[in-house]
């Protein structure tokens, strides 16, 4: 394999329009970061760039809501953000921003290469325009129900659903979500990239070129695209938050987000270069570059369709690989920003990082589970529990508990020193442990090169794994028994420890070599115990067996990891269904934030009040232990004394029912009769005023306290069950 000249890695860059959180984190930051600490070790040239992504709607939505401007919106997360990556480890060469100038320029430059080389069409259309706002609409502003999947809260440009790629056209009833009112169409002029041109070049070079060595979910998305055929995609908006299209005359529209949020990876790149007396030119142009893009998987069509074209129009490299990642679901459900129902990188933060007082174990713990379960080809999920059986009985009672056994026993049986190797006295679990080394090493190795890293920080893990198993065989605190007649262990007895021990220690230095990658704070803390520099962890000492030199004093050990208390899991299991709001309960959409995908954050929903003074949480269970059932009033009547009671009588189909129900000062008697109604069918027998009810009728209070029925929509066979 020749390697190439110099890396690029990109990380999809965040909406600076609120908090992210780990389903992000996993899908693009930390499989990226992995990617760029490995690069780093092995000495390759590599610049590993990100930043916000501060135009589109998502903006000024959240401006909105916030009651500020839309450049207080992006100062106030971009920093909120890169200050999160920073925390958690995320090692970014530069964390830039699409609202600076040079990215301004560059973006403008871009478009203005396109256009004048004719590969931009403009076209008149009619757009949808908002008579109550006065403007025109943004696809985000428009909601309907999607073509694709029937999902009925979908936005103009995609649906979050089924993750279609949309246009407000193909939405079914759409409404503007400023007024409310059904928008109307106007003409405007925008320009287009024609994709269609560009069919041919993207099927060879995706499914030709690529079919086999990107990931098949990704592959299989390009296809489908492609083979539904691709059409001109408008590459300018109305709108009045964004870069300005630098044409004359084209007041009032800016540049679309997508075209030119992933320029902003050349912008970051150039102001990477500028900080760091570089040269940016050949990490765009060079084809000894390799550029990796590191998204969640409702980014592919961006990331391999849209800007693949614009790169080539414009004569820069392409993606040599875009690892998309599946989403990342939370303890039985779809992370959902509406919902409430997500971890955000701010409260694992809070919650756990800064209570450790430093060390980063807890951060390393974090992205030990989100690697272990990372949706590198299907979804996953997050749960607590899986999280503290990962930190506790993998990273504290394997990695941690070999890395510390070790330590303990070199400073008991070989003076707190490393012992020599008797290479005459080898046993053949010596030979075993130290040729996989060596092995462990060139597994984790390719692995990582083809982007599969959960399965290399299980072979690292793994390597842990099997020193402990070397460790029980050799049993050298058993051998130190075998003593001679000066009661100190036999020559024999003590060259079996020596060795234990050397190869304990260097498969150790192993350790935190393989491991630095994944877990940056732990690889640290073990330099500082062996009191070693930096330059151990590089990756051509990956596999060695003489890391530590013999008779080196090392450090008394710490611990790298401290248990997870089921106390701490349960507090954030209730956190989570305390702080979420039920679907529905207020007419919030259910539009779920899926990993990587931070464009589901901008979500609409969120301009709604959220529901108040919620009861406690139960389970599902429990709720599905209610029956209810649809009935039909057949006769009421006012009971005697009670001015707010009615005794009805209701067909429930096979029998019929008594209920007593306090709503005799909404409803006559006599209007009530043939109405349908929901009833509680299984609730326990109640006696009121001598009259024994059957049940429970639902009701919801409208506005002044007006009760309404609730109803099934259509008159349905009293007895049905309703769930
Ligand atoms: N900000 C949206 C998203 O992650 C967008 C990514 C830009 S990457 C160039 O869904
Ligand atoms: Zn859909």
């Amino acid at each position: 394999m020749t390697l190439p000249k110099r890396y690029l890695v990109t990380a999809a860059l965040p909406y600076a329009n609120g908090l992210k959180h780990v389903g992000h984190l996993a899908g693009a930051y930390l499989p990226a970061d992995i990617y760029a600490r490995y690069l780093r070790a092995q000495k390759r040239d590599v610049a590993f760039v990100c930043g916000s992504d501060e135009h589109g709607t998502a903006i000024p939505i959240q401006a909105m809501k916030e009651h500020t401007t839309p450049q207080a919106i992006i100062d106030k997360y971009h920093e909120i953000t890169r200050q999160n990556f920073e925390d958690l480890g995320i090692s970014f060469d530069i964390y830039h921003r699409t609202s600076a100038p040079i990215h301004h320029e560059t973006a403008r430059e871009f478009f203005t290469v396109l256009n004048n080389a004719g590969e931009l069409e403009t076209k008149e259309t009619e757009q949808y325009y908002d008579i109550k706002a006065g403007s025109f609409l943004a696809d985000r502003y428009i909601k309907g129900t999607c073509p694709n999947c029937g999902f009925n809260g979908a936005y103009g440009d995609q649906c979050e659903k089924c993750g279609a790629s949309l246009s407000p056209d193909e939405l079914i009833n759409p409404v503007s979500t400023l007024s409310g009112e059904p928008p109307v169409k106007k003409k405007t002029t925008h320009w287009y990239l024609p994709l269609n041109r560009h069919e041919e070049f993207l099927r060879n070079w995706i499914v030709g070129e690529h079919g086999n060595d990107w990931r098949a979910n990704v592959v299989g998305q390009c296809k489908s695209w492609i083979d539904g055929g691709l059409q001109p995609r408008a590459v300018t908006r109305d709108l009045d938050w964004g870069i300005e299209v630098p044409v004359a005359g084209a007041d009032g529209k800016v540049l679309y987000v997508w075209f030119d949020a992933p320029i902003g990876y050349i912008s970051a790149t150039r102001q990477w270069a500028l900080d760091n007396n570089r040269d940016w030119h050949p990490y765009w142009n060079d084809k000894d570059t390799k550029l990796v893009h590191f998204i969640g998987k409702d980014n592919i069509v961006f990331h391999c369709i849209i800007f693949p074209v614009m790169l080539k129009l414009h004569g820069n490299i392409l993606p040599d690989n875009v690892p998309a990642n599946e989403f990342l679901n939370l303890e039985g459900d779809k992370m959902s920003t509406s919902r409430n129902w997500k971890l955000d990188m701010q409260d694992y933060i809070n919650d756990f990082v800064k209570k450790e007082n430093g060390g980063g174990g807890l951060v390393d713990a974090l992205r030990y589970y989100l690697t272990q379960i990372a949706p590198e080809t299907k979804d996953s999920e997050f749960t607590w529990k899986g999280f503290q059986d990962a930190a506790n009985s993998e990273l504290t009672d394997i990695f941690g508990n070999f890395v510390n056994r070790a330590m303990v026993l070199m400073h008991k049986l070989t003076g707190g020193k490393v012992p020599p190797l008797h290479t005459d006295a080898l046993t053949e679990a010596d030979r075993d442990m130290l040729a996989q080394l060596a092995k462990t090493a060139g597994t984790v190795e390719g692995l990582i090169e083809n982007y599969k890293f959960r399965e290399a920080q299980f072979e690292v893990i793994d390597l842990a794994r099997i020193g402990n198993r070397y460790l029980q065989t050799k049993e050298p605190w058993k051998k130190v028994k075998e003593t001679g007649d000066d009661g100190k262990p036999t020559a024999a007895a003590q060259q079996n420890i020596d060795n234990t021990l050397h190869i304990c220690l260097q498969t150790c230095a192993n350790l935190a070599i393989l491991v630095n990658p994944f877990l940056p704070h732990t690889a640290r803390k073990m330099l500082h115990m062996f009191k070693v520099v930096e330059k151990m962890l590089d990756w051509e000492n990956a596999g060695k067996t003489k890391l530590l030199s013999v008779g080196y004093s090392l450090r008394a050990p710490e611990l790298l990891f401290r248990k997870i208390e089921d106390e701490e899991i349960s507090y954030q299991v209730e956190k989570l269904r305390n702080n979420s709001i039920r679907p529905g309960a207020t007419g919030v959409p259910d539009a779920s934030t899926p990993a990587g995908n931070i464009a589901a954050d901008n979500d609409t929903a969120n301009l709604k009040p959220q529901t108040a003074n919620l009861k406690p949480t139960v389970q599902f269970d429990d709720f599905a232990k209610i029956d209810l059932r649809a009935g039909t009033i057949v006769h009421a009547e006012k009971v005697e004394k009670a001015d707010k009671l009615l005794k009805l009588t209701i067909d429930m189909g096979v029998e019929t029912r008594t209920i007593v129900s306090g709503i005799a000062q909404h409803f006559k008697p006599e209007d009530l009769t043939g109405q349908q109604v929901v009833v509680v069918a299984n609730l326990a027998p109640r006696k009121m005023r001598g009259i024994e009810s059957n049940g429970m009728i639902l009701m919801a209070s409208g506005e002044n306290g007006r009760l309404h029925f609730i109803r099934p929509q259509e008159h349905i066979q009293p007895g049905a069950e309703i769930n």
